[in-house]
């Protein structure tokens, strides 16, 4: 009996927007409008240059660890304008800001998260974004959830993952596809694969050669992306998003990129990657792609870019005084805002013996003499 086979398996990739900013003209019709695509250009600049000063606050002590977006600017801004804000869910993990941003997450909230302030992860009523994830992956179950109670509801809403290469290594991906798929919800799983998992880099994380094939054995649409092409992530984005939305079940796109700066403020990429790899990528940088398409197309001109540049830097300065203007919070808040009714006895010890200035200052809480009084 002849072997037969039984599945045909092929990746595609889409590229609109060549690094050279030379567009193709079939494949970017009814996408983006000149209007849509100086706006988004402006918005990745501003996200650059928060990015920037975010790496200075880390530098200078004034905020905890920070992971730049830096090369990741299209992924984000494609993706993010093609979920309908105030309808569709952004289910984010930590580099994708100018997508949260443009579901209306104020800037301030992001620095305020990686200043150690969790009031940066308390989403505005309105604003339809979990918070973001440092957890690696959990946040794609989530995602599945709340795609299923759309689903449910019979609401035409969508849920938008976002997650690194590294991610689909974990359990939790794999979980969550599967439920995805078998239930057929309005979810779309996004995978920035930027190369590198910290220091590990994708040939040695997966045995895969593309991370959009791992979503054929879920049996979703799924595609491969330039990631760093605006016009390529928004137009994968936005037919996965709608036909989730008309009942066509999840889709998987992996947008091919490279994170240009360190893992995080904590990290020294060149202790593991090759600057030559690097300098490559910074030639395919996002922003200097578009700005390229957009001087071919006579929309853009050095003195719109000057003042671009004042405007995001005087922008992001508020965004920090912002930010930093807010009391700070007291560390009793991590036991005042977890239980609703009265504190565990336990942990009401806790919270009076928790800082070792208390401790000098009233010893019996921890059953030793108290200060006796001075004479
Ligand atoms: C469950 C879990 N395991 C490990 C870590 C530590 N960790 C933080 S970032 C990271 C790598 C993630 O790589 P990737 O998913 O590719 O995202 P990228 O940082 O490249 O955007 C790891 C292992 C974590 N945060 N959570
Ligand atoms: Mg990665």
């Amino acid at each position: 009996m002849p072997i037969k086979t039984v599945y045909n398996a092929q990746i595609e990739h889409l590229q609109i927007l060549d690094e050279t900013g030379k567009l193709d003209d079939k494949l970017a019709k009814d996408t983006l409008t000149d209007e849509q695509v100086s706006y988004l250009y402006e918005q990745m600049t501003v996200c650059r240059q928060l990015d920037e000063v975010a790496f200075r606050l880390q530098r200078s002590g004034r905020m905890g660890t920070y992971p730049q977006n830096k090369g990741q600017e299209a992924a984000a801004a494609g993706s993010g304008f093609a979920a309908k804000k105030g309808v569709d869910f952004l289910v984010p993990c930590y580099r994708e800001n100018l997508a949260l941003f443009l579901h209306g997450l104020p800037m301030h909230y992001v620095l305020l998260h990686w200043m150690g302030d969790e009031r940066g992860n308390q989403i505005p009523e309105g604003v339809n974004i979990t918070p973001i994830s440092i957890p690696i992956g959990t946040q794609m179950l989530h995602a599945t959830g709340i795609a299923w109670a759309f689903k449910l509801r019979k609401e035409p809403r969508v849920a938008v993952t976002y997650f690194g290469d590294g991610a689909t290594s974990e359990g939790d991906f794999h979980e969550a596809m599967n439920f995805a798929s078998v239930l057929q919800v309005p979810c779309v799983f996004f995978c920035q694969n930027n190369h590198w998992a910290i220091s590990v880099p994708r040939e040695i994380q997966m045995n895969s050669e593309t991370v959009a094939q791992k979503a054929i054995a879920y049996g979703m649409p799924t595609i491969q992306v330039d990631g760093n092409d605006l016009f390529a992530v928004y137009k994968a984005s936005r037919d996965a998003i709608e036909r989730a939305r008309s009942g066509g079940g999840p889709s998987f796109i992996e947008a091919v990129t490279y994170r240009l700066g360190d893992h995080t403020t904590a990290d020294d990429a060149r202790r593991y990657r090759d600057q030559k790899e690097v300098e490559m990528w910074a030639a395919r940088d996002p922003l200097v792609r578009l700005r390229k398409y957009l001087e071919k197309k006579d929309l853009w001109s050095e003195d719109r870019q000057k003042r671009l540049e004042e405007r995001a830097k005087a922008i992001v300065q508020e965004v920090v005084k912002t930010a930093e203007g807010i009391e700070k919070p007291a560390t009793d808040d991590i036991f005042d805002y977890t239980f609703a009714g009265e504190l565990p006895a336990e942990l009401q010890r806790q919270k009076a013996t928790m800082r070792t200035s208390s401790l000098g200052q009233r010893p019996e809480q921890v059953g030793l003499h108290a200060v006796p009084e001075r004479a």
